[in-house]
């Protein structure tokens, strides 16, 4: 029987944008990974390169029961077992995925330590609350000192996170107590963020940690340098500078292009650079600039998570997801795409060679061969923007109205909802807390909590399993926390208005958003912004009656379409801060039986967290659901649910 073909996206704006690449003969990354299969041995994580003796292939046997002798006698050349070598890979992924975060943490607070000094006039602390709070937390001296001296000693203090070589991360105080002496009692505090990941490739160096429970102590450690160190200064500086998200209206997809408009995409991760170009953009002299070339004006839209970034802060228009970003030059009508770090394709050059756009990179860590680059100057932020902002312009003459299509295709979506944010949502503005939050999953109304996150992957159907899964979750009064490229594929489909409470979710979720009047997924940021939902389960857990740690609560995680690196670092320490986590699309271990159960059943009673695998995301909700249920049972908070909720009327309505 022939093989079904798989769909490429559900979203209509990407399918008319490949219907227009393969009519014009471009190729994407969804064609190539038609064309080119995976390696089955690399994908179950059986191929090691960590010497030139290899690579080292000893791949797991399909369908067949392995004996013990076969199983001895699948080794490296250096006898290396297939635990080992599942193992070093995993904390490889975990290692490349820390230190993205931490790097870009990392640069955030050199430009934050550049504002405090007096270095650069273009950024200002936005958030004073927030730079008042952190001070607080980091004991830094308030007093009569001016922003910029307490923003000083703070950036200080975080820089030295990252080369700290002995004690604790400072951020951990942040995890509820219990979860802090569990990490103690384990040893995987992380002393410094850097520290954590250089031990780990040491590690994994040939000859060095050969047994996997041992890597994943250390695997673990730098997955916590990532949520409670690298991604959490992120987020907090980023705050600090630019301002902490509060709820926005925008809008998203490919139909946020305008054609008679100069089409500025920005791309990538770090938000300093797009936070002045939305500024920019702005600006009367270069709006009008733009109709000097014969533009209507000039758009700026954000694709990947710098996209959240901005739309969060300032409204800025996304144009889509990770899978989008070919898409969106496709359209004929971006003139310039401009990248920094991370989730960049490298087939965007050659998209950007069949039309008149410019791509460019701005960070000297990331340069694309092809591309223009045009370093972004963090002394002078507004001037590289400015300059970048021009070029984009002076090629709006070179764009070829016969290749301009721009899907009309585009979604309201209602962002910005920072753990601080749903905090006054939920308790107002003077009595600002999480009691009600957790007096409607303690009565029930909200069965539980689920952070669905993560990427897109050409290796299944674009935004389908983030949706599934979802929506399943809603019909079954669970409240979705999003982030990232996740997010965007809820926003796409328009689960984040409050209106989509009425149409998709349970009776009792759906009175709670309708009441309080919140989108029932509610998007808290970028990937790096995974932190707000680890601060928001700590929240949940001080406020009390749902247990005294964050594994106690009725929560679940999810990256159903997961590609990065960072990906697995993020699930590593959401399943090290007690959280049951699961990922659809391929799991990287599969190659090791005994490996892939450590962290799908060992790590439970560690951690009470734990990992799972379930590629079809309806049945991933419905595990994240029953995980959900058994923490409602273990917390005595099951019966008050089924006498709120469980009408057989009103569920089969729900259904049908
Ligand atoms: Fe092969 Fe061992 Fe070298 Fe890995 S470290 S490539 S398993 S010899
Ligand atoms: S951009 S890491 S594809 S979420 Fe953060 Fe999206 Fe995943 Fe990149």
């Amino acid at each position: 029987m022939a093989e079904e073909k798989q769909a490429k996206s559900i979203d209509q704006a990407t399918l008319e944008m490949l219907a227009k690449a393969s009519e014009e003969g471009i190729s994407t990354a969804f064609e190539r990974a038609e064309k080119m299969k995976p390696c089955p041995i690399g994908a179950d994580g059986s191929c090691c390169k960590n010497c030139a003796m290899g690579p080292c292939r000893i791949p797991l046997a399909k369908g067949k029961q392995e004996t013990p002798e076969e199983h001895a006698k699948r080794v490296g050349v250096c006898g290396a077992t297939a635990e080992t070598v599942a193992a070093r890979n995993f904390v490889r992924m975990i290692a490349a995925g820390s230190a993205s975060h931490g790097d870009h943490g990392r640069r955030v607070v050199e430009a934050f330590k550049l504002m405090a000094e007096g270095k650069t006039k273009d950024f200002e602390i936005k958030d004073e609350q927030k730079l008042l709070k952190l001070a607080l937390d980091l004991g830094v001296e308030i007093g009569n000192r001016s922003n910029n001296e307490i923003a000083l000693d703070i950036a200080k203090i975080c820089e030295k996170e990252f080369g700290k070589q002995e004690g604790e991360l400072i951020f951990i105080k942040n995890a509820p107590l219990k979860r802090q002496e569990i990490w103690r009692k384990l040893g995987v505090v992380p002393r410094g963020i850097d520290r954590e990941i250089v031990e780990l490739m040491h590690r994994t160096h040939m000859g060095v940690d050969q047994d996997y429970k041992n890597l994943m102590l250390q695997g673990t450690k730098a997955a916590l340098a990532d949520g409670w160190g690298g991604s959490m200064i992120s987020t907090e500086i980023q705050d600090c500078m630019f301002g902490t998200p509060t709820p926005t209206l925008s809008e998203i997809n490919l139909g946020v292009l305008k054609e008679d408009h100069v089409n500025i995409i920005v791309h990538g991760h770090e938000p300093a650079l797009a936070e002045m170009l939305a500024v920019e953009t702005q600006d009367p002299e270069l709006i009008n600039y733009a109709r000097s070339k014969g533009a209507k004006g000039l758009q700026l839209v954000g694709m990947c998570c710098t996209a959240n970034e901005v739309m969060m802060r300032h409204g800025v228009p996304i144009g889509g997801n990770y899978l989008q970003q070919e898409l969106a030059i496709i359209t004929g009508a971006v003139e310039a795409m401009v990248v920094d770090v991370q989730c960049i394709m490298q087939g965007l050059q050659e998209v950007a060679r069949c039309f008149h756009t410019k791509l460019i990179a701005t960070d000297n860590r990331s340069k694309i061969t092809g591309a223009e680059y045009m370093a972004f100057d963090e002394h002078q932020p507004r001037e590289s923007a400015k300059a970048i902002i021009r070029a984009a312009i002076d090629n709006y003459p070179n764009r070829a109205a016969s290749k301009v299509r721009i899907p009309k295709v585009k979604t309201p979506l209602i962002a910005g909802f920072s753990h601080e944010t749903i905090n006054y949502l939920l308790g107002g503005l003077f009595r600002a807390s999480y009691r009600p939050l957790n007096d409607n999953i303690i009565n029930g109304r909200i069965r539980g909590l689920a952070g669905v996150v993560g990427c897109n992957n050409a290796r299944t159907t674009h935004d389908s399993a983030h949706v599934l899964m979802i929506k399943e979750l809603l019909k079954n009064d669970v409240l979705v926390l999003s982030t990232g490229c996740a997010a965007m594929a809820a926003a796409k489909v328009g689960l984040m208005v409050p209106e989509a409470a009425k149409e998709f979710c349970g009776p009792g979720l759906a009175e709670v958003c309708e009441t309080v009047g919140i989108p029932p997924v509610l998007h808290m940021g970028a990937c790096i912004d995974n932190s707000r939902i680890l601060i928001a389960a700590t929240a949940v857990v001080k406020d009390g009656g749902l247990g005294d740690d964050i594994s106690d609560l009725p929560a679940a995680g999810a990256a159903p379409e997961w590609m990065s690196e960072k990906a697995i670092a993020i699930g590593q320490y959401f399943v090290a801060s007690g959280v049951y986590t699961v990922f659809g699309t391929t799991w990287p271990t599969t190659g090791s039986k005994e490996f892939t159960e450590y962290l799908f059943e060992g790590m439970e009673e560690m951690y009470g967290g734990k990992w799972a695998f379930e590629p079809d995301p309806v049945k991933a909700a419905q595990l994240m659901i029953a995980h959900i249920d058994k923490k409602r049972k273990a917390l005595g908070i099951d019966k008050a649910r089924e006498r709120v909720l469980y009408d057989m009327a009103m569920r089969r309505e729900l259904e049908g």
